[in-house]
């Protein structure tokens, strides 16, 4: 029997840090928000999915995009000012704080989508599709602002629904940030985002361990409704690439179901680094599945096949980045 303990080499050595960085993350699939329901009412059910995380042992939740509201952008509004409704001014705020302290009271960070109105230093009003992951006790690990902005800008009237991200959404402006948190090296990203290769290299590049997105995915996409069968498919088909070709777990939430006549895929998933999907969602409603996450399993993927440092070539690459 050959001993493959003694002859392989060894994943970097952890001397130094805790034995194992493991932790347990809930995805947290919310059903269909109505166009007419309250926040407070969002961040009741988001409350309950909390406590049943805790009840598995997470120390993590993950909720989808604009996790506050109903998916807006499928429909053309001219009134900025009714656009805004669907906006936060402040963050935790009177709707929010509840949140916030119920993650106090229960000990878990979390990560959730919403839809960002802010004023720059110049006094100029921005308005992102945001994400932000928050420890435990309130602090603010790390904020992302979606940088693939899907759809169009004008009221198109052939489609049954729109897609007006790029007329209510600026590009992102924060780059694609990976910070140390819970244990490992987290990213973030924000629904279209993840079918593009580059959202996940430039996480990979810096090493991330964890990549945690939510999205918003109508079934029916009219620019190609021959596609319409396929959006699980290509959903998970991102993710699991994303995950397997850099090294990183992903957790991918949807907010899923009928909503406001728009049937939205579900499949919120948690994928190891090998591409795996280790637990997933089964049905299209408020659905929160669990899965333990080892840090460490990024080694088996970063250190060998896609171990950068030995086998990329960026300078045969540079066609990626010309404009
Ligand atoms: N939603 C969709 C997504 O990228 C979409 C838009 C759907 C693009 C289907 C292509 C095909 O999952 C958001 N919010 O980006």
């Amino acid at each position: 029997m050959h001993d493959w303990l003694g002859s392989r080499p060894q994943f970097d050595d952890l001397k130094g840090k805790p034995m194992s960085r493991s932790l347990v993350i809930a995805a947290a699939q919310l059903g269909p928000i109505a166009r007419a329901e309250s926040r407070a009412s969002v961040v009741t059910r988001m409350i309950a999915m909390m406590e049943t995380a805790k009840a598995r042992g997470a120390g993590l939740i993950v909720y989808p995009e604009l996790a506050l509201t109903t998916f807006f952008p499928r429909w053309f509004m001219e009134d900025q000012d009714e656009v805004d409704t669907f906006f936060e001014t402040e963050m935790p705020s009177a709707d929010t704080r509840p949140l916030y302290e119920a993650a106090g009271r229960l000990g878990l960070a979390f990560s959730f989508g919403y839809a960002e109105k802010t004023t720059d230093e110049a006094g100029k009003t921005r308005r992102f599709n945001t994400s932000v992951l928050v420890g435990a006790d309130g602090e603010l690990l790390l904020k992302y602002r979606k940088i693939h902005l899907p759809g169009h800008r004008e009221n198109e009237t052939w489609r049954p629904f729109q897609h007006l991200e790029k007329r209510y959404f600026e590009l992102g402006d924060l780059g694609f940030p990976v910070a140390e948190a819970l244990g490992g090296r987290l990213g973030m990203c924000i629904c279209n985002d993840r079918r593009w290769p580059e959202t996940f290299r430039m996480l990979g590049l810096q090493k991330a361990e964890l990549v945690l997105l939510g999205y918003n995915t109508p079934v029916h996409y009219p620019p190609a409704p021959g596609h319409d069968h396929l959006q699980d498919f290509h959903n998970h088909l991102s993710m699991q690439a994303g995950a397997y070709q850099n090294g990183t777990w992903v957790v991918g939430v949807a907010k899923a179901g009928c909503e406001e006549g728009c049937d939205l895929i579900g499949g919120s998933c948690i994928i190891a680094p090998t591409g795996e999907i280790v637990a997933k969602c089964s049905t299209l409603g408020d659905e929160v599945i669990t899965a333990e996450c080892d840090f460490d399993r990024c080694r088996e993927i970063q250190d060998n096949i896609f171990n950068f440092a030995q086998h990329r070539q960026p300078a045969q690459y540079r066609l990626l980045t010309e404009d």
